[in-house]
């Protein structure tokens, strides 16, 4: 079976997934064929050198002109334009991969989640750090109860692009535009994180609680092209909160846009009653392990037999990246698309997220704690 790919949006994720595609005949022949149909932008110089670049058949400027025309549309263009586009996909029966946050609004990720589910096909929300291998591995020994019972998540996902104050103003540092800044934007995969580690291990759960406080350091910030012009920054450029797991485990978790010498630093430590677990995103091959004996942290090797996508890359010890999580994460969606079976994360996970960062916001405003009442309906 073969499906006709959409993408709205070419730059960075455009350019993640579109190597996805390509790499998948290569390593995952299981997964369908996929046919790069249509990319989709608003600036048609830009948009056609991209077309040739990402191996594309053809371009669309607006997106309602074909967005009924795919199997699978994939919305990777910024966080204001996610739900339009893919409730109106849905409608027409097409499958859609939305990055993430899901929406820059819990609105917005509201009426995608029930769309998807008025809809029936299978969606997705670009979690791909789930779909490290080391992470699944991770799960699978908490899974498994070789930590014990989960007592604390710590999560911090640290950047340093925002650093310089001259740094320019974009669509990411503005509320209506992007939702939040460092919170819906890094927060989110933290979250999802703790989510699919503990959301059902023992003594972790639904995130129930939380606490949350959020800072904007740069307030205004120069605009690319008139001299001296700036704008408003008007979301957070760093962000903390604390969680309460419904069956007793406590979250704390971090990001930032503005840690100096933190290039893209996501790192997740676990304790249970009988050991811990260790991983940073910069050591992606990774998994550091203390067990119940606290002889210290061991380093796993995940390019070994633990690896869950071992047989599809190269021998043992030769390293993944960064952008084969973007594959791996591709392959699963597509097969999902093809054989029409329920994939995760998908917007019910998105929409799970939303509210959990929607709450941390509503800490941060009100100085309180605030429940997280909703999931993933
Ligand atoms: C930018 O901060 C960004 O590209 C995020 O938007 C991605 O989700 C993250 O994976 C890397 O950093």
């Amino acid at each position: 079976m073969a499906l006709d790919v959409g993408v709205l949006g070419y730059r960075f994720m455009g350019t993640a997934h579109a190597n996805a595609f390509a790499r998948l005949p290569m390593f995952f022949p299981d997964t369908p064929d996929v046919t790069r149909d249509v990319l989709i932008g608003r600036d048609e110089d830009a948009l056609g050198d991209a077309r040739t670049r990402l191996g594309f058949d053809r371009t669309a400027t607006d997106w309602r002109s074909v967005v009924d025309e795919v199997d699978v549309f994939y919305n990777l263009g910024p966080n204001f334009l996610h739900a339009e586009p893919a409730i109106a996909a849905l409608e027409a029966g097409v499958s859609v991969f939305s990055e993430k946050p899901l929406a820059a609004t819990l609105d917005g990720a509201t009426e995608m989640a029930a769309a998807a589910r008025s809809a029936g096909v299978p969606t997705a929300c670009g979690f791909n750090y789930r779909f490290v291998p080391a992470i699944r591995y991770a799960r699978e020994l908490i899974q498994s109860g070789t930590l014990g019972d989960i007592r604390t998540f710590r999560g911090r996902y640290l950047q340093d692009w925002l650093v310089d104050p001259e740094a320019p103003w974009s669509w990411r540092l503005d509320a209506e535009l992007a939702g939040s800044g460092a919170l819906g934007d890094l927060g989110a995969h933290t979250v999802d994180l703790a989510r699919f580690l503990v959301g059902d291990a023992p003594g972790g759960g639904r995130i129930e609680r939380v606490s949350g406080h959020l800072r904007t350091a740069v307030t205004e910030r120069p605009v690319e092209g008139p001299a001296g012009e700036t704008r408003p920054v008007t979301v957070d450029d760093e962000y903390t909160a604390q969680l309460a797991f419904e069956d007793g485990a406590i979250g704390l978790l971090e990001g930032s846009r503005i840690a100096p010498g933190h290039k893209n630093d996501h790192t997740i430590e676990i304790h249970g009653s009988e050991g811990s677990l260790r991983f940073s995103l910069e050591r992606l091959n990774e998994l550091e392990m203390l067990g119940p004996d606290d002889r210290g942290y061991e380093t796993v090797l995940v390019t070994d037999e633990t690896d869950p996508y071992i047989d599809h890359w190269w021998p043992p010890g030769h390293v993944l990246g960064w952008e084969h999580t973007f594959v791996h994460e591709n392959a699963s969606f597509l097969r999902a698309v093809a054989e029409g079976d329920a994939y995760e994360p998908s917007f019910a996970d998105g929409l799970a997220a939303q509210h959990v960062l929607a709450a941390i916001e509503a800490s941060d405003q009100s100085g309180s704690w605030e429940r997280v009442t909703e999931t993933s309906e």
